[in-house]
């Protein structure tokens, strides 16, 4: 009686690899968003964290949106202190490691926006991996204040300046 339980229970094990999975499967995606722009602005930037819960390296290599006529993978670069953004041709997500998009750094370039992104609002992105496996996400479009942050900072100096002349 227990032979046969035992043999199928094996050929599962040896099946096993067989159903490894895509890289859709091994990577999980953590607090997609993208940035809330402007009516007038047709181009922002989405940002998420993929784990890689696989054995293998996985790479994003390409992105796409029915929000949008365009997604392009970048990064930033100090060009001399001049923070530049630059193509790549891919993403790396290390096998059990992890890939942080975020604002400075990698981020997917929002291009071509066929609507406004307002905050609260979900955008739909679908990451297409190196093996062709597609993942659809939904960003949650999030105001972000650097520049709000750095305005403020700036109307204290001037406050401090017109102070100073007094
Ligand atoms: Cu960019």
């Amino acid at each position: 009686m227990r032979n046969p339980i035992t043999a199928a229970a094996l050929s599962l094990l040896l099946a096993a690899p067989v159903f490894a999975g895509t890289a859709a499967d091994d990577i999980h995606v953590m607090d997609p968003w993208a940035r809330e722009v402007p009516p007038n602005m047709k181009t922002s930037a989405g940002f998420l964290t993929m784990m890689n819960r696989g054995a293998v390296d996985h790479k994003l290599v390409a992105a796409e949106s029915p929000a949008t006529g365009m997604v392009e993978l970048h990064t930033h670069i100090n060009d001399n202190g001049v923070m530049r953004m630059r193509p790549v041709k891919d993403m790396p997500i290390p096998a059990g490691g992890k890939t942080e998009l975020k604002p400075g750094g990698l981020h997917l370039m929002l291009m071509k926006l066929k609507q406004p992104l307002k905050a609260g609002e979900k955008m739909p992105i679908t990451l297409i991996f190196e093996d062709g496996s597609k993942k659809e996400i939904q960003a949650e479009v999030r105001r972000f204040d650097m520049m709000m942050k750095h305005d403020m900072k700036h109307d204290m100096h001037m406050k401090h300046d017109m102070q100073m002349k007094h």
